[in-house]
């Protein structure tokens, strides 16, 4: 089966997730990283189904939708459940709770004007991340003493969330502090263990010197 994944060169948790499993998995994959102007192009050239990326490549044919792409990426690499649904659910749990955290963080990355860009980061760091990233953190709290988010060991779920997180803890985002996951001691601890594994600083290293 070939597989090419298409977004922009960054470590961002919509394509970052399934990159990382492939890589994980051992699965051979076309990692490709268009530039901004490639990019401009493929949105209007019909190389995105919904104008939107990331896009999977499957022998060929398109694959849209951060979530899908990511839950057939996990299924390909061993890190989505396979024979329990209720834990596969579970797992889509996590990634649509990316999907919500990213959408709710929209409005105040996406304003323009500075004074109310201001205000509305202020809000995003003091009140609607705390909200949101304590549901993720008390998911964690649900699923006992495992570190990951279903069952006792690593799914794309854990990938998404570590990738969110480290997007939201970086230092990227003007107004979001780098002790933004403090606050949330489950999710800290699940973002430090995860980005600490052999594999996945590998990965970091290899792409991101960091
Ligand atoms: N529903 C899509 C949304 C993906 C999405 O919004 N991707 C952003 C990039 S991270 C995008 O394509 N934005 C459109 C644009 O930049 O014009 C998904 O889940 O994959």
């Amino acid at each position: 089966m070939e597989l090419k994944l298409i977004y922009p060169d960054l470590p961002f948790w919509r394509a970052e997730t399934s990159r990382i499993a492939l890589f994980m998995g051992g699965i051979e994959f076309e990692d490709c990283r268009p530039s901004r102007e490639e990019i401009k192009r493929m949105k209007t050239d019909g190389t995105f189904p919904f104008g939107q990326f990331p896009i999977l490549l499957v022998d060929g044919e398109k694959l849209a939708q951060t979530a899908g792409i990511a839950r057939f990426c996990g299924k390909l690499a061993g890190l989505y459940p396979r024979n329990d649904d209720f834990a596969a659910a579970k797992v889509d749990e996590v990634i649509d709770l990316a999907t919500d955290i990213t959408l709710k963080m929209q409005p105040a990355l996406r304003e323009q004007n500075p004074e109310i860009r201001n205000i509305k980061r202020t809000e995003l760091s003091r009140e609607i991340l705390p909200r949101w990233l304590g549901f993720m953190d008390q998911l964690l709290i649900d699923n006992g003493n495992t570190v990951f988010f279903v069952g006792p060991s690593l799914t794309v779920g854990d990938l998404a969330a570590w990738r969110l997180c480290g997007w939201i803890q970086g230092g990227i985002i003007d107004g979001i502090p780098q002790t933004q996951l403090d606050a949330h001691p489950a999710l800290l601890q699940h973002y430090l263990k995860i980005g600490k594994m052999p594999k996945i600083i590998e990965w970091m290293k290899r792409h991101y010197n960091s």
